[in-house]
């Protein structure tokens, strides 16, 4: 079929550009939440969004899985706090990667799984069941579902709403939460809500594009 997308003028192609790197570059990490509520259509309007994303043989291997019933959500927060206690407590987190860590200053206090209106777990398909009962194989799985979380991620921060990269790892007690099969597995836990009022973040500063960008030329 036909895919004739708008050509923009350069100028105004550099202004939007411009307009959505200043609007992304104010996206932060949070882990501090309000407790005011975040309206369903929001949510679906940012899962529109992630399932735009580009993926291997179009296989679009992601689940959304929401909720905003305390109890599920609490539930997810204490097998959360479980997992994370051995992390940090327990010795499973290796010291480099306890050092790497400690600049951004979190530990196994998860308390913001009750407080966020939302919480969404994206699930990665490594296969499908199809309608005749085979098993389809999905490509690319990894990076298909990366993709279609960086788009629900820029999505949300469009809406004001914060979210947090959450990964409590082993997170095998979200299938079971979720009631999704064992050809699913948990790729990233999304918190989402309001910032609270008094949030902070870490102080972190990006690299800069000259540190991110090489350009290579022949001659
Ligand atoms: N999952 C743990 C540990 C953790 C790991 C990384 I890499 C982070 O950037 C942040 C935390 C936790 O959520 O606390």
């Amino acid at each position: 079929m036909k895919y004739q997308p708008e050509r923009i003028p350069i100028d105004d192609a550099l202004k939007r550009g411009r307009a959505f790197h200043e609007l992304m570059e104010g996206r932060r990490s949070v882990r501090m939440f309000s407790d005011e509520q975040v309206p369903r259509e929001c949510i679906e309007i940012a899962v529109a969004t992630a399932n735009t994303a580009p993926s291997g043989a179009h296989q679009q291997p992601w689940t959304f899985c929401a909720t905003n019933d305390p109890e599920i959500k609490h539930e997810i927060r204490l097998a959360a706090e479980k997992e994370e206690r051995e992390n940090y407590e327990g010795g499973r987190l290796p010291p480099a990667w306890r050092e790497a860590l400690a600049p951004i200053g979190t530990n196994s206090d998860k308390s913001y799984l009750d407080v966020v209106s939302w919480i969404v777990v994206v699930f990665a398909q490594k296969s499908t069941p199809m309608p005749d009962g085979s098993l389809r194989k999905n490509y690319y799985v990894s990076e298909s579902v990366g993709i279609a979380c960086g788009l629900f991620i820029a999505s949300l921060h469009s809406q004001g709403l914060a979210t947090l990269t959450h990964t409590p790892n082993p997170m095998g007690f979200l299938n079971e939460i979720f009631d999704r099969p064992s050809t699913e597995r948990p790729y990233i836990l999304f918190p989402i809500g309001y910032p609270a009022k008094d949030c902070v973040v870490p102080d972190l500063t990006r690299k800069s594009v000259d540190d991110v960008l090489l350009e290579f030329k022949r001659k």
